[in-house]
Protein backbone atom coordinates (compact mmCIF):
# COMPACT_ATOMS: atom_id res chain seq x y z
CA UNK A 1 0.00 0.00 0.00
CA UNK A 2 2.72 2.40 0.98
CA UNK A 3 4.69 1.10 -1.78
CA UNK A 4 1.75 1.84 -4.62
CA UNK A 5 1.60 5.79 -2.94
CA UNK A 6 4.83 6.24 -3.41
CA UNK A 7 4.87 5.14 -6.71
CA UNK A 8 2.07 7.46 -7.65
CA UNK A 9 3.75 10.26 -5.74
CA UNK A 10 6.92 9.80 -7.90
CA UNK A 11 5.03 9.78 -11.02
CA UNK A 12 3.29 12.11 -10.00
CA UNK A 13 6.25 14.38 -9.34
CA UNK A 14 7.75 13.78 -11.94
CA UNK A 15 4.92 14.43 -14.44
CA UNK A 16 4.59 17.44 -12.58
CA UNK A 17 8.13 18.40 -13.32
CA UNK A 18 7.84 17.76 -17.24
CA UNK A 19 4.69 20.16 -17.13
CA UNK A 20 6.57 22.67 -15.13
CA UNK A 21 9.70 22.24 -18.14
CA UNK A 22 7.03 22.32 -20.56
CA UNK A 23 5.27 25.59 -19.28
CA UNK A 24 8.62 27.03 -19.00
CA UNK A 25 9.87 26.26 -22.24
CA UNK A 26 6.68 28.16 -23.99
CA UNK A 27 6.23 30.88 -22.01
CA UNK A 28 5.30 33.33 -24.44
CA UNK A 29 7.50 36.67 -24.43
CA UNK A 30 4.35 38.85 -25.61
CA UNK A 31 0.70 38.93 -24.45
CA UNK A 32 -1.78 37.84 -27.04
CA UNK A 33 -5.33 37.96 -26.81
CA UNK A 34 -8.18 36.56 -29.03
CA UNK A 35 -11.92 37.05 -29.17
CA UNK A 36 -14.76 36.74 -31.10
CA UNK A 37 -15.87 38.44 -34.57
CA UNK A 38 -14.66 41.86 -36.20
CA UNK A 39 -15.45 43.78 -33.35
CA UNK A 40 -13.02 42.04 -31.05
CA UNK A 41 -10.49 44.00 -32.10
CA UNK A 42 -11.73 47.05 -29.75
CA UNK A 43 -11.52 44.89 -27.14
CA UNK A 44 -8.59 43.23 -27.67
CA UNK A 45 -6.59 46.60 -27.97
CA UNK A 46 -8.26 47.26 -24.91
CA UNK A 47 -7.44 44.31 -23.24
CA UNK A 48 -3.71 44.73 -24.48
CA UNK A 49 -3.69 48.38 -23.38
CA UNK A 50 -4.35 47.20 -19.80
CA UNK A 51 -1.42 44.79 -19.97
CA UNK A 52 0.99 47.25 -20.87
CA UNK A 53 -0.07 49.09 -18.60
CA UNK A 54 0.67 46.38 -15.58
CA UNK A 55 -2.76 45.68 -15.13
CA UNK A 56 -4.11 41.69 -14.23
CA UNK A 57 -5.08 39.33 -16.87
CA UNK A 58 -8.51 39.82 -15.02
CA UNK A 59 -8.38 43.05 -15.45
CA UNK A 60 -7.69 43.05 -19.34
CA UNK A 61 -10.38 40.89 -20.08
CA UNK A 62 -12.93 42.57 -18.15
CA UNK A 63 -12.18 46.07 -19.29
CA UNK A 64 -11.61 44.25 -23.11
CA UNK A 65 -15.43 42.93 -23.27
CA UNK A 66 -16.90 45.67 -21.55
CA UNK A 67 -15.79 48.24 -24.66
CA UNK A 68 -18.46 46.19 -26.27
CA UNK A 69 -20.96 45.87 -23.58
CA UNK A 70 -20.86 49.64 -23.55
CA UNK A 71 -21.93 50.18 -26.87
CA UNK A 72 -25.68 50.38 -27.64
CA UNK A 73 -25.37 49.66 -31.40
CA UNK A 74 -24.22 46.13 -30.47
CA UNK A 75 -27.34 43.73 -31.57
CA UNK A 76 -26.28 41.06 -29.16
CA UNK A 77 -23.87 42.46 -26.16
CA UNK A 78 -24.77 44.86 -23.50
CA UNK A 79 -28.26 47.09 -22.83
CA UNK A 80 -28.44 47.61 -26.60
CA UNK A 81 -28.91 43.89 -27.11
CA UNK A 82 -31.78 42.76 -28.90
CA UNK A 83 -35.09 41.55 -26.14
CA UNK A 84 -36.54 38.37 -25.73
CA UNK A 85 -40.16 38.09 -26.97
CA UNK A 86 -41.49 40.10 -23.84
CA UNK A 87 -39.50 42.79 -24.83
CA UNK A 88 -37.10 42.54 -21.85
CA UNK A 89 -33.13 42.43 -22.29
CA UNK A 90 -31.31 40.07 -20.25
CA UNK A 91 -27.70 39.75 -19.95
CA UNK A 92 -25.38 36.56 -19.24
CA UNK A 93 -21.77 37.31 -18.57
CA UNK A 94 -19.09 35.19 -16.66
CA UNK A 95 -14.85 35.20 -16.28
CA UNK A 96 -12.46 33.10 -15.52
CA UNK A 97 -9.02 32.79 -14.62
CA UNK A 98 -6.47 30.30 -15.57
CA UNK A 99 -5.90 29.16 -11.76
CA UNK A 100 -9.93 28.08 -11.62
CA UNK A 101 -11.75 30.73 -9.92
CA UNK A 102 -14.84 31.51 -12.39
CA UNK A 103 -18.17 33.81 -11.72
CA UNK A 104 -20.96 34.40 -13.76
CA UNK A 105 -24.07 36.23 -14.04
CA UNK A 106 -27.77 34.32 -15.90
CA UNK A 107 -30.95 36.46 -17.01
CA UNK A 108 -29.59 40.14 -15.41
CA UNK A 109 -31.69 42.79 -16.41
CA UNK A 110 -30.70 46.65 -16.23
CA UNK A 111 -27.01 46.45 -16.07
CA UNK A 112 -24.62 47.87 -18.16
CA UNK A 113 -21.63 45.81 -17.12
CA UNK A 114 -22.95 42.28 -16.61
CA UNK A 115 -18.95 41.41 -17.34
CA UNK A 116 -18.21 43.19 -13.60
CA UNK A 117 -20.82 41.66 -11.90
CA UNK A 118 -19.46 38.48 -12.85
CA UNK A 119 -16.42 38.96 -11.61
CA UNK A 120 -17.44 40.11 -8.44
CA UNK A 121 -19.64 37.21 -7.88
CA UNK A 122 -16.21 35.41 -8.43
CA UNK A 123 -13.96 37.63 -5.99
CA UNK A 124 -16.69 38.53 -3.00
CA UNK A 125 -19.09 35.19 -2.55
CA UNK A 126 -18.42 32.10 -1.93
CA UNK A 127 -20.01 30.91 -5.07
CA UNK A 128 -19.76 31.06 -9.19
CA UNK A 129 -23.17 31.49 -10.24
CA UNK A 130 -25.85 34.18 -9.75
CA UNK A 131 -29.05 34.43 -11.27
CA UNK A 132 -31.92 36.95 -12.11
CA UNK A 133 -33.42 39.26 -9.04
CA UNK A 134 -30.55 37.64 -6.78
CA UNK A 135 -27.99 38.83 -9.27
CA UNK A 136 -29.39 42.13 -9.90
CA UNK A 137 -29.80 42.16 -6.14
CA UNK A 138 -25.87 41.34 -5.68
CA UNK A 139 -25.18 44.05 -7.96
CA UNK A 140 -27.16 47.00 -6.07
CA UNK A 141 -25.60 45.90 -2.85
CA UNK A 142 -22.26 46.38 -4.65
CA UNK A 143 -22.82 49.95 -5.38
CA UNK A 144 -24.03 49.19 -9.34
CA UNK A 145 -26.47 51.20 -10.49
CA UNK A 146 -29.83 49.34 -12.11
CA UNK A 147 -30.91 51.49 -14.74
CA UNK A 148 -34.55 50.93 -16.31
CA UNK A 149 -34.35 47.97 -18.61
CA UNK A 150 -35.63 50.37 -21.98
CA UNK A 151 -35.37 48.95 -25.45
CA UNK A 152 -33.38 51.02 -27.35
CA UNK A 153 -34.82 52.78 -30.49
CA UNK A 154 -33.53 49.98 -32.80
CA UNK A 155 -34.48 46.98 -30.96
CA UNK A 156 -37.79 48.40 -30.43
CA UNK A 157 -38.11 48.42 -33.94
CA UNK A 158 -36.70 45.22 -34.61
CA UNK A 159 -39.22 44.01 -31.76
CA UNK A 160 -42.39 45.48 -32.71
CA UNK A 161 -41.27 43.96 -36.08
CA UNK A 162 -40.68 40.44 -34.56
CA UNK A 163 -44.01 41.00 -32.72
CA UNK A 164 -45.50 41.93 -36.17
CA UNK A 165 -44.71 38.20 -37.80
CA UNK A 166 -44.39 36.48 -34.46
CA UNK A 167 -42.25 34.26 -35.82
CA UNK A 168 -39.71 32.41 -33.39
CA UNK A 169 -36.89 30.82 -34.78
CA UNK A 170 -34.43 29.09 -32.15
CA UNK A 171 -31.92 29.77 -35.26
CA UNK A 172 -29.31 32.28 -35.17
CA UNK A 173 -29.19 34.04 -38.59
CA UNK A 174 -25.49 33.38 -39.55
CA UNK A 175 -24.51 36.57 -40.74
CA UNK A 176 -25.51 38.16 -37.31
CA UNK A 177 -23.92 36.84 -34.36
CA UNK A 178 -22.37 39.32 -31.94
CA UNK A 179 -21.87 37.74 -28.39
CA UNK A 180 -18.00 38.72 -27.29
CA UNK A 181 -16.05 35.81 -26.14
CA UNK A 182 -12.39 37.02 -25.43
CA UNK A 183 -8.95 34.89 -24.07
CA UNK A 184 -6.07 36.68 -22.75
CA UNK A 185 -2.70 35.53 -22.03
CA UNK A 186 -0.42 37.76 -20.56
CA UNK A 187 3.48 37.76 -20.74
CA UNK A 188 3.67 35.43 -17.83
CA UNK A 189 1.69 32.67 -19.18
CA UNK A 190 -1.32 33.78 -16.89
CA UNK A 191 -4.49 33.20 -18.74
CA UNK A 192 -8.21 34.73 -18.18
CA UNK A 193 -11.38 34.61 -20.30
CA UNK A 194 -14.68 36.35 -20.28
CA UNK A 195 -17.75 36.38 -22.48
CA UNK A 196 -20.65 38.35 -22.29
CA UNK A 197 -24.11 38.48 -24.49
CA UNK A 198 -27.40 40.11 -24.05
CA UNK A 199 -28.17 35.76 -25.73
CA UNK A 200 -30.89 35.14 -28.86
CA UNK A 201 -32.94 37.67 -29.82
CA UNK A 202 -37.01 36.48 -29.35
CA UNK A 203 -35.81 33.92 -26.74
CA UNK A 204 -38.58 32.75 -24.19
CA UNK A 205 -38.44 35.13 -21.32
CA UNK A 206 -35.89 33.38 -18.95
CA UNK A 207 -33.77 31.48 -21.64
CA UNK A 208 -30.10 31.26 -20.88
CA UNK A 209 -27.76 30.33 -23.16
CA UNK A 210 -24.11 29.40 -23.13
CA UNK A 211 -22.13 32.40 -22.96
CA UNK A 212 -22.62 32.35 -19.01
CA UNK A 213 -22.21 28.83 -18.27
CA UNK A 214 -18.54 27.71 -17.47
CA UNK A 215 -17.31 24.71 -19.62
CA UNK A 216 -19.62 25.64 -22.58
CA UNK A 217 -19.34 29.50 -23.65
CA UNK A 218 -15.75 29.59 -21.53
CA UNK A 219 -13.37 27.87 -19.66
CA UNK A 220 -10.11 28.50 -18.97
CA UNK A 221 -7.34 26.08 -17.30
CA UNK A 222 -4.19 27.83 -17.03
CA UNK A 223 -2.28 24.51 -17.13
CA UNK A 224 -3.52 24.20 -20.80
CA UNK A 225 -5.15 26.75 -22.59
CA UNK A 226 -8.70 28.51 -22.75
CA UNK A 227 -11.29 28.35 -25.60
CA UNK A 228 -14.75 30.58 -25.99
CA UNK A 229 -17.59 29.92 -28.24
CA UNK A 230 -20.43 32.05 -30.12
CA UNK A 231 -23.27 30.77 -31.61
CA UNK A 232 -26.50 28.93 -30.97
CA UNK A 233 -25.56 28.23 -27.20
CA UNK A 234 -28.29 25.44 -27.31
CA UNK A 235 -25.63 23.37 -29.59
CA UNK A 236 -23.16 24.62 -27.42
CA UNK A 237 -24.86 23.48 -24.20
CA UNK A 238 -25.38 20.37 -25.29
CA UNK A 239 -21.39 18.96 -25.64
CA UNK A 240 -19.96 21.33 -23.39
CA UNK A 241 -17.28 22.44 -26.20
CA UNK A 242 -15.38 25.19 -24.93
CA UNK A 243 -14.47 22.39 -21.98
CA UNK A 244 -14.26 20.06 -24.61
CA UNK A 245 -11.66 22.24 -26.80
CA UNK A 246 -9.66 22.69 -23.38
CA UNK A 247 -9.59 19.11 -22.53
CA UNK A 248 -8.36 18.09 -26.33
CA UNK A 249 -5.03 20.66 -25.52
CA UNK A 250 -4.36 18.80 -22.25
CA UNK A 251 -3.97 15.62 -24.15
CA UNK A 252 -1.85 17.19 -27.11
CA UNK A 253 -3.95 18.57 -29.53
CA UNK A 254 -2.76 21.71 -31.18
CA UNK A 255 -5.34 24.60 -30.68
CA UNK A 256 -6.80 24.22 -34.19
CA UNK A 257 -7.48 20.49 -33.90
CA UNK A 258 -8.97 21.23 -30.47
CA UNK A 259 -11.35 23.24 -32.35
CA UNK A 260 -12.27 20.98 -35.09
CA UNK A 261 -12.89 18.22 -32.74
CA UNK A 262 -15.30 20.73 -30.64
CA UNK A 263 -16.97 21.41 -33.77
CA UNK A 264 -17.28 18.36 -35.02
CA UNK A 265 -19.16 17.07 -31.64
CA UNK A 266 -21.83 20.27 -31.88
CA UNK A 267 -22.47 18.85 -35.43
CA UNK A 268 -22.70 15.12 -34.12
CA UNK A 269 -24.74 15.95 -31.72
CA UNK A 270 -27.03 18.30 -33.25
CA UNK A 271 -29.15 17.04 -35.83
CA UNK A 272 -30.03 20.44 -37.72
CA UNK A 273 -26.42 21.59 -37.52
CA UNK A 274 -26.79 22.58 -41.28
CA UNK A 275 -28.93 25.49 -40.29
CA UNK A 276 -26.87 27.12 -37.52
CA UNK A 277 -23.93 28.08 -36.17
CA UNK A 278 -21.17 27.74 -33.73
CA UNK A 279 -17.97 29.35 -34.19
CA UNK A 280 -15.32 28.49 -31.31
CA UNK A 281 -11.72 30.10 -30.02
CA UNK A 282 -9.07 28.24 -28.37
CA UNK A 283 -5.69 29.72 -26.86
CA UNK A 284 -3.37 27.75 -25.65
CA UNK A 285 -0.74 28.98 -23.31
CA UNK A 286 2.31 28.70 -25.29
CA UNK A 287 0.63 31.78 -27.12
CA UNK A 288 -0.94 29.36 -30.47
CA UNK A 289 -4.34 29.97 -31.22
CA UNK A 290 -6.66 28.17 -33.23
CA UNK A 291 -10.67 28.77 -34.83
CA UNK A 292 -12.97 26.69 -36.40
CA UNK A 293 -16.95 26.95 -36.98
CA UNK A 294 -19.82 25.26 -39.00
CA UNK A 295 -20.84 27.70 -41.37
CA UNK A 296 -18.73 29.90 -42.92
CA UNK A 297 -18.42 33.20 -41.77
CA UNK A 298 -17.50 33.24 -38.32
CA UNK A 299 -14.52 35.88 -38.06
CA UNK A 300 -11.96 36.64 -35.08
CA UNK A 301 -9.60 39.36 -34.19
CA UNK A 302 -6.38 38.36 -32.80
CA UNK A 303 -4.74 41.20 -31.66
CA UNK A 304 -5.89 43.96 -33.74
CA UNK A 305 -5.74 41.94 -36.58
CA UNK A 306 -9.18 40.88 -37.75
CA UNK A 307 -8.99 37.01 -39.37
CA UNK A 308 -11.96 34.47 -41.12
CA UNK A 309 -11.98 30.98 -39.45
CA UNK A 310 -11.57 27.63 -41.09
CA UNK A 311 -15.39 26.06 -41.33
CA UNK A 312 -16.53 22.62 -41.35
CA UNK A 313 -19.23 23.51 -44.25
C1 LIG B 1 -26.45 32.50 -26.83
N1 LIG B 1 -24.23 32.02 -27.60
O1 LIG B 1 -27.06 33.10 -25.96
C2 LIG B 1 -25.16 33.09 -27.38
C3 LIG B 1 -25.47 33.89 -28.58
C4 LIG B 1 -24.30 34.20 -29.46
O2 LIG B 1 -23.38 35.20 -31.21
O3 LIG B 1 -23.22 33.74 -29.28
N2 LIG B 1 -24.45 34.99 -30.44
O4 LIG B 1 -26.87 31.47 -27.34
Amino acid sequence: MHRRRFLAATIGASALAAHRLQGEMFTPSKPVVISTWNFGVRANVESLRVLREGGSVLDAVERGVMVIEADDSNGSVGLGGLPDRDGNVTLDACIMHGDGRAGSVCFVQGIKHPISVARMVMEQTPHVMLVGKGAEQFAREQGIKQHDNKLTTESWRAWTKWLAEKKYKPVINIENHDTIGLLALDQNATLAGACTTSGLAFKMHGRVGDSPIIGAGLFVDGDVGGATCTGLGEAVLRTLASHLAVERMRMGDTPQQACEVAIKRVVAKNPAWRELQVGILALHRDGSHGAYSIQPGFTYALNDDVRTAASFV
